[in-house]
């Protein structure tokens, strides 16, 4: 019988000899958002919160109610408790200050509430992405430099999978843990400790209606995962949910690659960098993969700006470095033109 452990006693258990509890406290803050975010969310389909919310967010999506819902709850569970000196969204435009009286904290809190939510009204799983970051500087702290570092300097990072079962798979740098939502007692309890990407690979993750929008190098890979064109790739599925977490976490559990690759008209592709790509990175990579824009590892981009979109090739090392092989080919050509 496996042990019954909740995420508190496993954050409180493997936290560093040093820790104040500043850091411990905010991960049990992203628990509790995350069972008030899933039990709104499993009951979406029976409250009146679907549809549209009629707001636009900084994405130029319209906002579901659910969106809007998350990440006010967020920011109002994180905002107060002097943990944090600044938060990012990807529902808000700029970043989110920690409002007066309360103090501000050393960590930064970046934050994607719901994504994935085209997908709600069709009731398929959707998630919460999350990374944290130490302050750059104490005395000033709390300001947009705080908050656009490269991923690499992660302290903590993952994400809530509100599917069949509402899971929370974070590292700290130690490992990627994965914890199942016991509704009736409200707790989260450890289910897949040290998750690694299984060998070999079972799915690739990419949407071939872009098909025709992408360098011919793409479409090469693209072929080649699939494996046409005497390709030697491992024999792999094809699944897309259209939902990033979702497809993240299956492949997480089977082995596989995700792709969202530069487009003609999309060079920077649709993935965004501060709160998707680089708290996704710096996950996989504790898991045994890597995630990289088709250049280079996503943990080294230097954000420049908070929205900013990237390629974005995540999974099992093999799959992705031959991502980076066939991009490297664009850049030989355009090097020849
Ligand atoms: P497409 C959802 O909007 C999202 O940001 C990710 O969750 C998902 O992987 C991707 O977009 C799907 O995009 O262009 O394939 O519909």
């Amino acid at each position: 019988m496996s042990k019954i452990i909740t995420i508190e006693r496993f954050i409180l258990d493997h936290q560093p000899d040093y820790a104040r509890g500043e850091f411990t406290n905010l991960l049990y803050d992203i628990a509790l958002a995350a069972k008030v975010i899933a039990h709104k969310t499993n009951r979406a389909g029976l409250v009146d919160i679907l549809g549209r919310a009629g707001a636009v967010n900084i994405q130029g999506e319209i906002q579901q109610k659910l969106d809007v819902f998350a990440d006010d709850i967020i920011f109002r569970i994180c905002d107060h408790t002097g943990r944090l000196c600044v938060m990012a969204s990807e529902e808000r435009e700029e970043i989110i200050p920690i409002p007066e009286p309360y103090k501000k904290g050393s960590y930064v809190l970046v934050y994607d509430p719901l994504d994935g939510s085209s997908n709600i009204d069709v009731n398929v799983s959707i998630g919460t992405i999350f990374g944290v970051y130490r302050c750059k500087n104490w005395e000033n702290r709390g300001r947009l430099e705080d908050v656009l570092q490269p991923a690499r300097n992660l302290v903590a990072a993952g994400y809530v999978l509100y599917g069949s079962s509402t899971m929370l798979v974070y590292t700290t740098g130690q490992g990627v843990h994965g914890f199942t939502l016991d509704p009736e007692l409200g707790e989260f309890l450890l289910s897949h400790e040290n998750m690694r990407l299984p060998e070999p690979p079972g799915y690739y993750s990419v949407n071939s209606s872009y098909y025709e929008s992408w360098s011919p190098q793409i479409q090469q890979y693209a072929r080649w995962l699939q494996g046409l064109d005497g390709s030697n790739a491992p024999k792999m599925s094809a699944r897309y949910i259209g939902s990033l977490v979702a497809d993240i976490h299956r492949n997480l559990m089977r082995g596989g690659i995700f792709c969202y690759p530069a487009e003609r008209g999309k060079p920077h592709g649709k993935i965004r960098l501060l709160y998707e790509a680089g708290p996704l990175a710096f996950m996989i990579e504790q898991a045994g993969g890597y995630a990289s824009d088709g250049r280079r590892n996503v943990l080294d981009i230097e954000p420049t700006d908070l929205h900013q979109r990237t390629p974005f090739y995540i999974g099992n090392r093999s799959l992705v470095h031959k991502a980076e092989y066939y991009v490297e080919q664009e850049i030989d050509l355009t090097r020849d033109a």
